[in-house]
């Protein structure tokens, strides 16, 4: 069962992930977030933050969004002229830990923050969450995560050997550690709300190192024009976050969030 994964393959080159942090918004908040950023061209919902949260607000966000999508894909057969497909938007567990888990979402982000210094990180919650998972019987995407300076809250929390802007050598080593450990998916992240998004020139090396990965980048990415400097650069996905949760207004975060996209792709 890949059929999440083959979403990532299929879609790179430019397209976009929000992530929604339950412990920031109620979950009909995020559900109405998660939809005009949809409208506005966004393809994948990450639901996770970088603090540890109990389940119920991960469960409670995901069954928000998921329903919100059902009913738009709905509405939109009811249309002749509207695009189905356009509600083939999945929700994907982007977990802080073993705890913020929900058999309601589509796939999670089974990942490793492969430069951090605490154990826990790097395999342990892996290993509490797997039965979880297996018993959820939802798809789990294997994912390097590698967090680069400033870092942010991910960074400190997650406790991770940052790997400087000016390090192409490094961070080629770690995208390529992820290949070799069969990783499917790599994410490079500079921290959420950082002033620094990760280099392009990082990314132009790890992208040609590992050309057959889902390259995603992600934290700071707070402008079109960074987001289009790190497509153009060869990122597949780009993350925002706080941009998203900056708009209570659903037709303004639209418009902001379609200018984005529109940016990132030129
Ligand atoms: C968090 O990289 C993401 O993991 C998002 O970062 O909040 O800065 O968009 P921002």
């Amino acid at each position: 069962m890949t059929r999440v994964l083959t979403h990532f393959q299929t879609n790179g080159d430019g397209a976009h992930v929000v992530v929604i942090d339950p412990d920031d918004q109620t979950p009909e908040i995020a559900a109405k977030r998660a939809i005009a950023s949809i409208i506005a061209g966004t393809q994948a919902i990450f639901v996770g933050g970088s603090t540890a949260v109990d389940g119920t607000p991960v469960h409670d966000t995901v069954i928000a969004i998921k329903e919100a999508i059902e009913l738009c894909r709905w509405n939109s057969t009811q249309d002749s002229e509207s695009d189905e497909e356009k509600w083939d938007v999945p929700v994907l567990l982007f977990p802080a830990g073993a705890r913020a888990l929900s058999p309601a979402a589509d796939a999670i982000t089974y990942m490793s923050l492969m430069n951090s210094r605490n154990l826990q990180f790097v395999m342990g919650e892996q290993v509490i969450g797997a039965p979880i998972v297996e018993k959820m019987g939802i798809e789990a995407i294997p994912m390097g995560y590698i967090v680069f300076a400033p870092g942010g809250k991910v960074g400190a929390v997650g406790e991770a050997n940052l790997i400087e802007s000016d390090d192409i050598d490094g961070a080629v080593a770690y995208a390529l550690a992820a290949k070799m450990l069969g990783f499917k998916m790599v994410y490079l992240e500079a921290g959420s709300g950082v002033d620094r998004p990760v280099n392009p020139r990082i990314v132009h090396a790890v992208r040609e190192a590992i050309p057959e990965l889902v390259l995603i980048v992600g934290g700071g990415m707070r402008s079109g024009e960074l987001a289009q400097a790190a497509v153009r650069a060869g990122a597949d996905w780009i993350v925002t976050g706080n941009l998203t949760e900056e708009y209570d207004d659903a037709s303004e975060l639209e418009n902001v969030m379609r200018e984005y996209i529109q940016t990132m792709r030129e």
